[in-house]
């Protein structure tokens, strides 16, 4: 029997980030892979240029749709964009009781374009956090979501606590963007665990959306939330460490 994963996340033409790269982490890891268009984003490796939202009752009918169907062993949110959409998740992930959701709550580009419209993060907060199993921020995301300025370990460890006191029952901060060592910490609210990972060189599209997405089809295939911690950020080293100069801007991730 085939184990299911959906992503419901942007479109990303280059396939680098969003609903594509999820879809091919799916694919690589074993997992049959379910998508959602959130919005549609024009970008090229150098960056997004543009986004476009669908109307909020067509993308309640896609996913009120798909989900009167199918029902997938885990699923993960990506860019949402809009506190509308957020709502709409939040119903039907109640209506169909589903388990092992994913929230990558995401912000901004690799290239720092705000992917957001206004009350975005707190809705993400609100409605998203309590339902989920795992949420994977970035320092930067994380450090917008608790107002703590993350600077290091410990910054990130505070950060972890607070985001779990928001109804996550476990926290994983991603941080690649640390200066210095790359490391990633999980907290499941009884202890910490933390990966470290030598810095690779190059400016990277993608690794959030491929790690969580990996952090997805594990929980699909039903592993431990820190055995997909481990499996995930293998996964997202291995293919940052063969990545593809497509385009003239940042790598994409070979996947
Ligand atoms: O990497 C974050 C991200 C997620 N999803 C979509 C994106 C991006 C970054 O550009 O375009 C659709």
């Amino acid at each position: 029997m085939h184990k299911i994963a959906l992503t419901i996340a942007g479109s990303d033409p280059t396939g680098g980030a969003g609903l594509q790269a999820d879809l091919r982490t799916f694919q690589r890891m074993g997992v049959y892979g379910l998508s959602i268009p959130s919005v549609l984003t024009a970008q090229n490796t150098e960056g997004v240029s543009n986004i476009l939202e669908l109307p909020n009752d067509f993308f309640s009918d896609q996913t009120g749709s798909l989900l009167k169907d199918i029902r997938p062993d885990a699923l993960k949110t990506g860019m949402l964009y809009s506190p509308d959409i957020v709502e709409i998740i939040a119903g039907k992930i109640r209506e169909g009781s589903l388990e092992n959701l994913v929230v990558d709550p995401i912000l901004a580009s690799s290239t720092g374009v705000e992917l957001v419209k206004e009350g975005l993060p707190e809705a993400v907060k609100k409605y998203l956090f309590p339902l989920s199993k795992v949420i994977t921020p970035n320092i930067n995301e994380a450090s917008v979501l608790t107002g703590i300025d993350i600077q290091g370990e410990t910054g990130m460890k505070d950060a972890a606590v607070k985001l779990r006191d928001y109804g996550a029952e476990t926290v994983i901060v991603t941080g690649g963007h640390l200066q210095g060592k790359a490391m990633d910490l999980l907290f499941d609210g009884e202890e910490f665990l933390t990966l470290e990972n030598e810095r690779l060189e190059g400016e990277f599209h993608g690794t959030g959306c491929v790690f969580s997405a990996a952090v997805t089809a594990c929980l699909a295939l039903g592993y431990s939330v820190k055995e997909a911690f481990v499996k995930a950020n293998d996964f997202t080293c291995n293919a940052m460490k063969t990545a593809i100069s497509a385009g003239s801007g940042m790598k994409i991730l070979n996947i």
